[in-house]
C-alpha cells in the first residue's frame, strides 16, 4: 500500500497517550482541529469538515462480491476487479507530501471471542484522533493479532474531497474496505459502519452470529434485577438518547445502563441465549437536539476529551447547537466558520448532521459489563422507527418468525444522517438497509435460521416514539417517559404482565402500562397505542412492493406473514 499510495512518512499508531498529545498538536497547527474553550470543555476539539462532506454517501457506498446477486437489489455493487482498478488510480500517488498512518484497531473488548481485529491505513490525522476513541487502538490491538493475518485490511485517503472522486468499497471475501474521496465519520472510521456492520453481518452469516444496528442496554429494577434489551433504529431516530435514559421521577430506583449505543454484535453462548457485545470504544452522536432534559447523561459525557465536529461556537469558545439548553446566544460563529446572529441568520448554526465523538468511559452510565467479554445475555429486541401514523407506541410480535417480519418490514421517515431527502418513509429493514453486507433476503433468512441455535430466544418489540395527532403533535412525551414502556417490555419478557391481542401482535391494555404521575389524558395514551385496521391495510399492502424486489430469494415464511396478517384484518373487522 506504500508503494501504491507513495507517502512521504509511515507512522505507527501506538495509541498511547503521549501520541495523543503529539497528533492533537500537529493537528492543531495544521488547522484541521481547533481548541474551545479548555476550561469550559477541558480536552475538546472543533473539526469543521469540507460542506460537501457532511453525511454517509449511500449512492457512492458499494458492496464489491463476485457477482450482483451477492449484494442484493438493497446494495450498490461493483465488481471486485473494477472496483480495485477504479480506486486503485485514485489511491496511486495519493498521499504524496503527506503520511500515512498505520491504525491497527479492535472491535470488541481484548481477549473477547467475537472480537476483530482491523487495521486501518489512512492519510487523515482527525480519522487517527477519531478512531483511538471510537476503538480500542494501537499496540493493543496488534498484541491481540499476535502472529494471525486475520484481520480487516481498510485503506482511506481523503483526496481532494472532491464528491466526483469519492467512493466507500467493501471486498467481503477479501476483508477488505477502500474509502477515498471523504472524511466523514460513517465514511472513513472504517471499523464502524464498514467492518462492524457491512463486513461484519458478511462475516455474521458465515460464522453463525449476527452483526446488527442496534443499541444495547440494561436496565436494573429496585430490587436489583438486571435485564438487557437490544433496540434497532435507524441512524438519527434517538438510539444514543435511549441508550442513556434517565427514568422518569415515577421510576425511582430504576436504573438504565448503557452497554452501546449504535452496534451489537450477538451470538448463541453457551446457555443457548442470546449475547451481545458493543464492539465499539466510544460514541460518534448527533448534536443538535441534545440537552440536559433529553440527555443529561450525553452531555456529561461530551464535557470533556470529545472531538466536536460542524457545531456552531460561542464568542468564548463554548460549542453549541439547535435544540441545546439555555437561549439562544445572540451571536455565533457557524458550522461552517460563518459569522451567524439570532435575529439577522436564516440557516441553522450547526450543521444538522453534527456530531460528537466522546469515549464510552466518560459516559457516568455507563454498564459494569460493557466490556465483558462474554457479552451480556439479550431478554428482549425492539424495532423502532420514526413514524407519524399507523405504528403503535408499542406491541409484541407473537414469535420469533413473526419479530423477523416485524424487522424485515421496519420503516422510517429519513433523517438527516445520510445525504438525500429528509422527511419520506422509507423501508429499513432491521434500521440496516445502508449496512447490510450481502443480499438481505439471505439476512433474513439468517436471522429465521438463528432461532434454531438459540434455546431461550429473546422476545421481539416494535416502538414509535414518534406518532402524532391530526394537528402533527407528538402523542406520546418520550425521553424519560419511555421507561414506562420499557417496563412493559421487560415485564413482557419476564412473563408477568398483561397485554391485548390484536391481530398483529400484543399492545398493551389500559392498566398494563404505568401511567401513575404522567400528564397526559388517557385518550392520548389511548391514540398512541391504537391499531388503525385501514393504516394497516396500507401499510401491509406496501410492504409488498419492497418485498418484490427480492423475487425468489426472500423466504416464504415472510410473505406467508405478510398475507395472514392481511387476512386476519378482515377476522376482526
Ligand atoms: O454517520 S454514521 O454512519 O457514522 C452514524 C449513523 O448514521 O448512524
Ligand atoms: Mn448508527
Amino acid at each position: 500500500m506504500v508503494a501504491l499510495c507513495k507517502p512521504d512518512h509511515v507512522v505507527w499508531a501506538d495509541g498511547s497517550e503521549e501520541e495523543k498529545d503529539r497528533l492533537t498538536k500537529e493537528a492543531v497547527d495544521a488547522g484541521v482541529i481547533t481548541p474551545l474553550n479548555q476550561e469550559k470543555l477541558p480536552g475538546c476539539y472543533l473539526h469543521r469538515s469540507n460542506p460537501n462532506d457532511v453525511a454517509r454517501v449511500e449512492q457512492l457506498t458499494f458492496i464489491c462480491t463476485p457477482t450482483k446477486d451477492e449484494a442484493g437489489p438493497t446494495n450498490n455493487w461493483m465488481a471486485p476487479k473494477e472496483a480495485y482498478d477504479k480506486l486503485g488510480k485514485l489511491f496511486d500517488g495519493s498521499m504524496r507530501g503527506k503520511t500515512m498512518y498505520v491504525v491497527p484497531y479492535i472491535m470488541g473488548p481484548a481477549g473477547s471471542p467475537m472480537s476483530k481485529v482491523g487495521v486501518e491505513l489512512t492519510d487523515s490525522v482527525y480519522v487517527v484522533l477519531n478512531m483511538r476513541i471510537m476503538a480500542r487502538m494501537g499496540t493493543i490491538a496488534l498484541k491481540e493479532l499476535g502472529d494471525s493475518n486475520d484481520f480487516n485490511r481498510g485503506l482511506h485517503s481523503v483526496l481532494d474531497c472532491n464528491p466526483e472522486r469519492r467512493f466507500i468499497c467493501h471486498f467481503p471475501q477479501d476483508n477488505t474496505i477502500w474509502s477515498v474521496g471523504s472524511g466523514y465519520g460513517g465514511n472513513v472510521l472504517l471499523g464502524k459502519k464498514c467492518l462492524a456492520l457491512r463486513i461484519g453481518s458478511y462475516l455474521g452469516r458465515k460464522e453463525g452470529w449476527l452483526a446488527e444496528h442496534m443499541l444495547i442496554l440494561g436496565v436494573e429494577s429496585p430490587e436489583g434485577e438486571m435485564t438487557y434489551v437490544a433496540a434497532a433504529f435507524p441512524s438519527a431516530c434517538g438510539k444514543t438518547n435511549f441508550a442513556m435514559m434517565v427514568p422518569t421521577n415515577r421510576f425511582k430506583g430504576w436504573k438504565i445502563y448503557t452497554v452501546g449505543d449504535d452496534i451489537a454484535w450477538m451470538k448463541v453462548g453457551e446457555d443457548g441465549r442470546l449475547r451481545a457485545i458493543n464492539p465499539e470504544f466510544g460514541y460518534f452522536g448527533v448534536a443538535p437536539g441534545t440537552n440536559f432534559k433529553s440527555n443529561p447523561n450525553a452531555m456529561k459525557t461530551i464535557s470533556h476529551d470529545t472531538i466536536y465536529t460542524n457545531v456552531a461556537t460561542t464568542p468564548d469558545g463554548d460549542v453549541w447547537w439547535e435544540g441545546k439548553d439555555g437561549d439562544i446566544p445572540n451571536e455565533l460563529t457557524d458550522w461552517q466558520g460563518r459569522p451567524w446572529s439570532r435575529k439577522g441568520s436564516t440557516e441553522k448554526a450547526a450543521h444538522p448532521n453534527s456530531r460528537f465523538t466522546a469515549p464510552m468511559r466518560n459516559n457516568p452510565a455507563l454498564s459494569r459489563f460493557a466490556e465483558d467479554p462474554e457479552g451480556v445475555p439479550i431478554s428482549a429486541i425492539i424495532f423502532g422507527g420514526r413514524r407519524a401514523t399507523t405504528i403503535p407506541l408499542v406491541i409484541q410480535a407473537f414469535s420469533w418468525t413473526h419479530g423477523v417480519f416485524f424487522g424485515s418490514a421496519l420503516g422510517s421517515e429519513t433523517t438527516a444522517a445520510a445525504a438525500g431527502k429528509v422527511g419520506v418513509v422509507r423501508r429499513d429493514p432491521f434500521a440496516m438497509l445502508p449496512f447490510c453486507g450481502y443480499n438481505m433476503a439471505d439476512y433474513f433468512a439468517h436471522w429465521l435460521e438463528m432461532q434454531a441455535f438459540i434455546t431461550n430466544p429473546p422476545k421481539v418489540f416494535m416502538v414509535n416514539w414518534f406518532r402524532q395527532d391530526k394537528n402533527g403533535n407528538y402523542l406520546w412525551p418520550g425521553f424519560g417517559e419511555n421507561m414506562r414502556v420499557l417496563k412493559w417490555i421487560v415485564d413482557r419478557a419476564r412473563l408477568r404482565v398483561g397485554g391485548q391481542e390484536t391481530p398483529f401482535g400484543w399492545v398493551p391494555r389500559a392498566g398494563d402500562l404505568d401511567l401513575s404521575g404522567l400528564h397526559i389524558s388517557h385518550e392520548q395514551v389511548d391514540a398512541a397505542t391504537e391499531i388503525d385496521l385501514d393504516e394497516w391495510k396500507a401499510e401491509l399492502e406496501s410492504h409488498a412492493e419492497f418485498y418484490g424486489k427480492f423475487g425468489d430469494r426472500l423466504p416464504k415464511v415472510l410473505e406467508l406473514q405478510r398475507e395472514m396478517f392481511l387476512a386476519r384484518i378482515d377476522a376482526f373487522k
